[in-house]
């Protein structure tokens, strides 16, 4: 079975899905390994991998040592061009549709195209939009482009209904790692009332309470990455799953 229909599966069965990115910038090998290891454990459904710069070369054998210790499906959030490795499951096919970089909407892709082909790779082709959080965050600024004001939720709205319509398989609602601000609650309910492809929701997610209130207003997947990477302890984990889980967990 394709990646994104396992995800849309566990979305119908759990009410949601949790996902947490692991950024090979922020922790070695054994780091990441232990935590994907915990993951695997406390209900999480997938990873992401990946971060806006890739200072680390070993990119393949991080992917590579998480696979050997968990069966969660590996998909690459990547930051670039170089961040696309043969090791993992499937990969986030982003455009940034909230900025006006054409690099960015369309020129890296053409770049990474043949190559996840070459690969085998699964390419979840994903409108990433990046929403204001109370300061400017690493992509943004790498993308060169001003985020979605988080005060105008039908702004977002719109660009989530374009990549719908461009036949986009979901989209990423991004306040960026390590946000002050995660993405409002207001706008996913806007959203939710006029989009029908999954929406991911991620940055400055630091407790289950607020993970669950997003789901509520109607995100598919909660991503989180800090909150864990800070403090990955197992109870934690398992309160973000439980909190996300919302149909499971009200059964
Ligand atoms: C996922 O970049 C985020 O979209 C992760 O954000 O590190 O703030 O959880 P945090």
């Amino acid at each position: 079975m394709h990646v994104f229909d396992k995800l849309l599966r566990i979305k119908e069965q759990k009410g949601a899905g949790y996902l947490v990115l692991i950024d090979p910038d922020k922790q070695g090998l054994e780091r990441a390994v232990e935590i994907a290891q915990k993951c695997q454990e406390n209900e999480v459904d997938a990873l992401l991998v990946g971060g806006s710069l890739l200072f680390a070369y070993l990119f393949d054998e991080l992917i590579k040592g998480i696979k050997a210790v968990c069966e969660l499906p590996v998909i690459i959030f990547p930051g670039g061009t170089r961040q696309i490795s043969p090791y993992a499951d499937a990969i986030l096919f982003l455009s940034v549709i909230s900025g006006r970089n054409a690099n960015q909407l369309i020129g890296e892709q053409v770049v990474a195209a043949p190559i996840i082909k070459s690969m085998n790779l699964e390419a979840i082709s994903t409108g990433y939009m990046f929403i204001e959080s109370g300061s400017v965050t690493s992509a943004q600024f790498l993308n060169g482009s001003l985020p979605i004001p988080r005060e105008k939720p039908d702004m977002a709205m719109a660009h989530a209904l374009a990549a719908e319509y461009l036949g986009m398989k979901c989209v990423y609602l991004e306040a960026g790692s390590g946000a002050k601000y995660a993405v409002p609650v207001e706008m996913i309910a806007t959203l939710n009332r006029y989009v029908e492809i999954p929406m991911i929701i991620g940055g400055g997610i630091r407790s289950p309470e607020a993970a669950r209130e997003r789901v509520e207003a109607g995100a598919s997947f909660i991503v989180t990455g800090n909150v864990l990477e800070k403090n990955p302890d197992t109870q934690l984990i398992r309160s973000f799953a439980q909190a996300v889980h919302w149909r499971q967990n009200s059964a």
